[in-house]
């Protein structure tokens, strides 16, 4: 794959913002352009795999409002995410955490796998780039000790060699007393050979956030519609002024071990913040308004979004870029509120980082009509 060194074209993904509903404890109604969401019925179609849980897939609306106008709802208006448009995706098995340490761990002694990040980058990747940046290594946060404009994100963050899944600040960190917690510093393709090996996938975008909504409508958070229901952190996200205080009032100023917070109401754990999370569509900004359009007023079914051809980020032109989604430890409402549901992020296939892990998912082996 081409891309322009260095791995950085990824920085993009952070531009972001988001909210919060000031609603009550009981129900709020539904929101404009929300409608319920309508699971499919029956029981999972057999006993759940290891560290899985069954998402029964049905009709749901798909995207976000504008939060910015909310307590909390950051200062993205989130276009990307519109239209709010009606979605099915077929029933699916996912991984209830993200992928850990000590599972990534299995998977590279089984196979001997070497992730994109512990690999030298080649000449012809990278055309232009001087020789003295091609060398292994990723993209560490790495905050300055004093207010920056938040305009910049190369004030926060670099490309440091040795950097990689073992080595998640680079050399001299280690996984030590983390086992358990999310792995990082993986691209794309380290994600999906993961997966193949698991006898897995990586989900939709569609699939994503049909689990991670675990069968509410319009929610902004898979908890419901306050970020601090009561006061209490929900999420490992980032307290604090962004991004050179992070007072880690959460519990975490990096990764949590997964399944540290609350469950959503399908049994998942982390799907907002901790470490955003690879799904298999190409991104493009005006996504949605492209498939809503094609189903014409009908139901979009199981979409797996556009070409990467057609991959496109006004940020960037002429990097392909795929969807993350989630956010992470490093989401603030001061600047990328992505923690929120429905909102969408993107990154260079190639481009890991200490804040990017993913989750895989697992088709029924017979699904009933
Ligand atoms: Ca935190
Ligand atoms: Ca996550």
């Amino acid at each position: 794959m081409k891309a322009t060194f260095p791995r950085l074209p990824y920085l993009a993904l952070l531009a972001a913002a988001g909210g919060l509903a000031g609603a009550g404890e009981a129900p709020a109604p539904l929101r404009p352009g929300y409608a319920p969401t309508v699971e499919n019925r029956g029981p999972a179609p057999g006993p759940a795999p290891a560290g899985m849980v069954w998402i029964p897939g049905g009709e749901f609306s798909l995207g976000t409002d504008d939060p910015t106008r909310e307590i909390c709802g950051g200062p993205d208006p989130m276009p990307d995410a519109r239209p709010i448009h009606r979605v099915y995706v077929d029933g699916f098995w996912m991984d209830a955490t993200e992928v850990t340490n000590e599972e990534f761990a299995r998977f590279v002694a089984a196979t001997g796998y070497v992730t994109l990040a512990e690999k030298q980058p080649r000449p012809e990747d990278y055309p232009g780039a001087p020789p003295e940046l091609l060398v292994a290594g990723s993209v560490v946060f790495t905050p300055p000790d004093r207010p920056v404009p938040l305009d910049h994100a190369l004030a926060w963050w670099s490309y440091v060699p040795g950097a990689d899944w073992r080595h998640p600040e680079g050399p001299g960190s280690s996984l030590e007393g983390r086992e358990r917690h999310p792995v990082v510093h993986v691209a794309y393709e380290d994600a999906e050979a993961y997966a193949r090996w698991a006898g897995k996938r990586l989900p939709t975008e569609a699939e994503w956030e049909f689990a991670a909504r675990g069968g509410r409508a319009g929610e902004r958070y898979p908890w419901g519609s306050e970020l601090q229901p009561g006061g209490r952190w929900l999420a490992n996200i980032w307290e604090g002024r962004f991004p050179h205080e992070n007072t880690g009032v959460d519990g975490f100023t990096r990764t949590a071990p997964v399944g540290h917070y609350p469950a959503n109401p399908y049994g998942l754990y982390d799907v907002a913040g901790n470490v955003w999370e690879w799904c298999g569509d190409w991104y493009r900004p005006d996504a949605y308004a492209i498939q809503a359009a094609a189903a014409d007023g009908g139901v979009v079914r199981n979409p797996r979004g556009p070409a990467r051809e057609t991959s496109y980020d006004p940020q960037e032109p002429g990097l392909p870029k795929r969807v993350q989604r989630s956010g992470s430890f490093l989401c603030t409402d001061q600047y990328c509120t992505r923690y929120m549901l429905g909102s969408r992020g993107k990154g260079a296939p190639d481009t890991g980082s200490n804040h990017l892990g993913f989750r895989c998912v697992r088709d029924p082996a017979a699904r009933r009509p």
